[in-house]
């Protein structure tokens, strides 16, 4: 035993000891609050390892020693193949009583009735330890533990893809993630195989578009679009069916950054939309989103000028509207990434009596994908037994054994149909015609029989129709963020005539278009690409825009306003600014140049929320800066304010200020417009509404 030299005066049960080698000890004789080995056996000393002798060889009998560094060397397991890097959240649905009418599923049927959900978010190309920003599509996966067992919906932020067979997949993520040879680019697309792939796929140019815009720049998982892309089916209680696109809709608008400032955010936090989903919880700002459909019924599907089971099409929301069927909410942060959002396992072919598929080929693809990789990732078949996964509603079959085996069934017979065990408790499982999962008797869409073959039905021909629908739909500021993502992307192509066949298939979405982009690359348009289908000018859908689409509204709410104080700022001014953003729903933050706080005009020491060059502009929507004269000439000499302030403006921000602040503004290079205010109302008006893309034309060349 060690020497017993100090004891602590914490509250805790703990008396910490301080070992011969100088080693602190947390010790305890406290009943249930041992440590133990993984058989139980109580541990006496977490901090030497058995030894011959005090300097001697560390002893092969050290079983502690041995099973801690045995756990630990198998702690990781095989990440994602694709949607590597992700985070969760816990939550609840609650249905309105329209989805009772579509579909006869437990979770659709009772508002008062909450099902509860967990939720990971994630980007797509880029591994574990990857960044939150990168020009990506996000995945938004929900799994539903309804009363009928688990739907999984395995959803993407953007509501198109890029193939429309499964069978092409692995050549998409082969080419996207990081090129084989070199080993990177790291979670980008910009790099020469992607891009080789894209230009030889015509079928992806839509996909493209969205994946171009600001769709792949979130602000934040709250403020994002969800979508289940395939199209799926929705049985009522008489067994009629309907045809649904899903979509989930963010209560807190649709908000995403510039791309600047997203490569800015990627450096100075990694971890920013999994810190912004944590710290929206954290603070009751629960995250919402309501869940829609398109529905529509076979004749109508049968008359759109594309066919449903294509996955790179949308129907436009002109032409079907969103039915709002239920509300998700997300209020819980899980208690441990690993078990739960590392260990979550999503299975599209996992759904529940009121939901079925259609014959979509990228969908039936995914039906086999998403089990088969979980055996991968999570080593065994009864990866269905760990917690995150587990149906809330009872398991009961014959299926027994494999890996890691947690339940231990009773009963002699373990085969169906049986005899032998009795009726009674322990009878065993039976099958039940009445509530079991009948599969939907399909007769329309896709006729179900045929001849074998590898073909593409004629009705998925058009690739480019619906890309120039959108880019056109677009507002003028978004069109110009998608033409200059397609510059910097082609930009970072090495190999030219990569950049030529992407140019010739751009020409086909729209001749402008391909202009912008070879204008920024400097190279001349080449002759369009042939075209399998003629390429039609659609009615336009502004539903699909960010900025001045339908979910762009102004607001304070869930906003974070980043508050820049130093010595001798104003204590009164301080505080009437953060207690009007706080009646607002808004999140007030107060930077200081030192952590611990700024003396105030009247002496005073107000501590800071966080440290200036800690906390760049990027990490909050708008900046008020409330200064001193004194102050602010000494944050013009401080390149972290300059930049604080010059970022805010670069990002097209609304920015507050004292007066006595304009030697910062100007050094920032700030000039006046409607987003430049005063501290006043005109401020909190300027803080909830959007940004200001007026200014984007004076400040960067865009394509
Ligand atoms: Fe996935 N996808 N995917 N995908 N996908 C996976 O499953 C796959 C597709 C999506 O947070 C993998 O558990 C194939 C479309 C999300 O855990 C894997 C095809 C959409 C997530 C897989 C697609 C998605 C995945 C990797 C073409 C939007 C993350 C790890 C047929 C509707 C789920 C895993 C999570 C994950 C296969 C296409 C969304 C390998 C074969 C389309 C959100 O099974």
């Amino acid at each position: 035993m060690p020497e017993e030299i100090s004891v602590a005066t914490d509250p805790t049960p703990y008396e910490t000891t301080t070992g011969p080698g100088g080693e602190l000890h947390q010790q305890t004789t406290a009943d249930g609050a041992h440590l133990t080995t993984n058989q139980g056996i109580v541990i006496a000393d977490n901090q030497n390892s058995l030894k011959a002798g005090a300097r001697g060889p560390t002893l092969l009998e050290d079983f502690i020693l041995r099973e801690k560094i045995f756990h630990f060397d198998h702690e990781r397991i095989p990440e994602r193949v694709v949607h590597a890097r992700g985070t969760g959240a816990h939550g609840y649905f609650e249905p309105y009583p329209a989805a009772a009418h579509y579909s006869k599923a437990a979770l659709f049927q009772d508002p008062s009735v909450q099902t509860p959900v967990f939720v990971r978010f994630s980007t797509v190309a880029g591994g574990a330890g990857s960044v939150d920003t990168p020009r990506d599509v996000r995945g938004f996966a929900v799994k539903f533990y309804t009363s009928e067992g688990i739907w999984d919906f395995v959803g993407n932020n953007i509501p198109v893809f890029f193939i429309q067979d499964a069978i092409k997949f692995p050549d998409l993520v082969h080419a996207v993630k990081m090129e084989a040879d070199k080993g990177y680019p790291q979670a980008a697309s910009a790099h020469d195989t992607f891009w080789d792939w894209i230009g030889l796929m015509p079928e992806a140019m839509h996909m493209v578009m969205w994946q171009m815009s600001d769709r792949t720049l979130p602000r934040s998982f709250a403020t994002m679009q969800g979508f289940g892309i395939h199209t799926f089916r929705l049985i009522d209680a008489d067994g009629q069916n309907t045809f649904v696109k899903f979509h989930w809709k963010p209560k807190a608008g649709l908000q995403s950054q510039i791309w600047d400032e997203a490569v800015k955010t990627a450096g100075a936090d990694p971890d920013f939309q999994r810190r912004d989903l944590f710290e929206r919880i954290d603070r009751g700002d629960y995250p919402e989103w309501e869940l829609g459909v398109q529905a529509f019924d076979e004749e109508t599907a049968n008359g759109f000028d594309f066919d449903v089971l294509d996955s790179t099409k949308i129907i436009p929301e002109e032409i079907v509207p969103v039915t709002p069927i239920g509300r998700m909410v997300l209020d819980r942060y899980p208690d441990n990434f690993f078990a739960e959002t590392e260990q979550v396992a999503f299975c599209p072919g996992n759904i529940v009596p009121g939901i079925d598929f259609t014959n979509d080929p990228l969908l039936q693809g995914r039906l086999f994908s998403y089990l088969d990789t979980q055996l991968k990732r999570l080593g065994s078949t009864n990866f269905h037994q760990l917690p995150i996964n587990a149906s809330r509603s009872p398991v009961n079959n014959f299926q027994r054994d494999g890996h890691m085996q947690r339940n231990v069934p009773k009963g002699r017979a373990n085969y169906e149909p049986n005899s032998l065990n009795r009726i009674g408790e322990e009878a065993g499982p039976r099958e039940c015609p009445v509530r079991g999962y009948s599969t939907y008797v399909a007769q329309d869409v896709g006729a179900e029989q045929g001849d074998k073959l590898r073909m593409r039905p004629e009705s998925f021909a058009d690739h480019y129709s619906q890309a120039r629908l959108f880019f056109r739909s677009l507002d003028k500021a978004e069109q110009a963020h998608l033409a200059s993502a397609l510059v910097f992307e082609l930009s970072k192509v090495g190999v030219e005539h990569v950049r030529v066949q992407v140019l010739a298939n751009l020409i086909n979405v729209d001749p402008e278009l391909a202009g912008r982009v070879a204008d920024g690359l400097n190279m001349d348009v080449p002759p369009a690409s042939p075209t399998a289908a003629p390429v039609r000018d659609l009615d336009l859908s502004p539903a699909v825009r960010i900025i001045n689409g339908p979910l762009d509204e102004p607001t304070l709410e869930g906003r974070a306003v980043g508050i820049l104080i130093a010595d001798g700022s104003d204590g009164d001014a301080i505080e009437a600014l953060t207690s009007k953003i706080g009646d607002a729903g808004g999140k007030p933050i107060l930077i200081a140049p030192k952590v611990g706080g700024a003396k105030l005009k009247d002496g005073s020491l107000l501590k800071a929320d966080a440290q200036l060059a800690g906390f760049p502009s990027v990490f909050v929507d708008s900046i008020a800066l409330i200064l001193s004269e004194e102050g602010a000439s000494m944050l013009a000499k401080e390149a972290a304010a300059v930049q604080f302030v010059m970022d805010a403006f670069g990002h097209l921000k609304a920015i507050g200020a004292t007066e006595a602040a304009q030697p910062l503004l100007d050094k920032a290079g700030v000039e006046k417009d409607e987003g430049i205010t005063d501290l006043g109302d005109r401020f909190l008006a300027a803080a909830g509404s959007r940004r200001y893309f007026d200014r984007e034309p004076s400040l960067r060349m865009l394509a």
